[in-house]
């Protein structure tokens, strides 16, 4: 198995070469953000005012609230009040240096989550998506599906949720508008034999890339979740190695809720990685910090809006440019 080099590592042997992102990329990032980065540079900025402030306990108090609202979590929160406490007690400091404090330990969270995308040696990489119902999965395909056309790569779809008819017409809708082929079975037929079909039409047809829906479920659903077994069981016998990755789409504006919904995902479907969708609709772009950490799971993409272009790969510190830059120059 290869790694895309999105990120900015080297590509690795039998990868594919790093896409150049788009001029826009970053604009998108920044305006996804543009919410949450609001709060960082309201409460932050609001906090020291222009003059600055002493930091002491009550503004460290103050600090952990803001960045709490962010939904970054007690426990990278703690640790910029932490640093913030240990390098700056009892000086009077500017907003910039203690917004520099927020980049450092969250980069340092970050980074080492950040990862590319795993993809095969030769044949067709395939791609499972799983995750909530809503969370964005079928959205998040489309987009994948459409950076993948635009370098050039063809492109088949499995239309796995089988559960509801308007869900393989949203993918159907989807395929014609990117330029991807699409694998659909009856209402109601068992998802495992899409995902079957697909990976088969995939490999005749001489395909790059097979990305499979699935139907949103729950971990407690365990019929659903032994389905998901049962999906990466027909994939492998076609192809050993697959599918070469297992993204578990999360919803980034559903809180904590998501989280605990989200939960066993990585053990039942043997996730490999997250797609945190609807970052833009929020302003508690933080999640990602917990995301990342509770699942231990690399976080490869977020999703920005709902076009095909709306899909950044998850570089830490861009990420962390886009969302403190807004802090900065707001
Ligand atoms: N703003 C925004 N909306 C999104 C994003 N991803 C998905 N959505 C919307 O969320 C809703 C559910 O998405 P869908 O892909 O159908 O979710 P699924 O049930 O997991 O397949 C749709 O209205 C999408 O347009 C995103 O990154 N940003
Ligand atoms: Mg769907």
């Amino acid at each position: 198995m290869a790694i895309f080099g999105f990120g900015r590592e080297e590509p690795a042997e039998g990868s594919v070469e790093k896409p150049a992102e788009k001029p826009g990329l970053l604009d998108r990032l920044r305006a996804g953000l543009a919410k949450t980065a609001q709060v960082l540079n309201t409460d932050v900025r609001d906090l020291l005012k222009r003059e600055g402030r002493l930091v002491d306990e009550p503004f460290l108090e103050e600090l952990k609230g803001a960045l709490v609202r962010t939904d970054m979590g007690p426990g990278a929160a703690d640790a910029i009040v932490a640093d913030v406490r240990e390098r700056l007690r009892a000086r009077v400091v500017d907003p910039d240096v203690v917004l520099d404090s927020i980049r450092r330990k969250l980069l340092e969270r970050l980074e080492p989550t950040a990862g590319g995308l795993a993809t095969a040696h030769s044949g067709p990489t395939v791609i499972l998506v799983t995750g909530v119902n809503g969370s964005g999965k079928t959205t998040s395909i489309a987009k994948l599906a459409s950076r993948f056309v635009k370098e050039g790569k063809r492109v088949v779809l499995g239309a796995g949720d089988t559960f509801r008819a308007a869900a393989v017409e949203q993918l159907t809708t989807w395929a014609g508008r990117i330029g991807a082929e699409i694998v659909r079975g009856e209402p109601g037929s068992d998802p495992a034999s899409v995902a079957h079909r697909a990976v088969a039409r995939a490999i005749e047809g001489g395909f790059d890339v097979c990305i499979i829906d699935t139907a949103g479920r729950l971990q407690t659903q365990a019929n659903l979740m032994q389905e998901l077994g049962k999906i990466r069981r027909v994939i492998a016998k076609q192809i050993p190695e697959a599918p070469h990755e297992v993204l578990l789409v999360i919803d980034a504006t559903a809180g904590q809720n998501a989280l605990s919904q989200a939960q066993g995902f990585k053990e039942a479907a043997g996730c490999t990685g997250i797609v945190l969708a609807k970052l833009d609709g929020s302003a508690r772009g933080g999640v990602i910090v917990p995301v990342a950490e509770r699942f231990g799971l690399p976080v490869k993409f977020v999703g920005l809006g709902e076009s095909a272009d709306d899909l950044a790969p998850f570089d830490p510190e861009q990420f962390l440019a886009a969302l403190l830059e807004g802090a900065l120059t707001a």
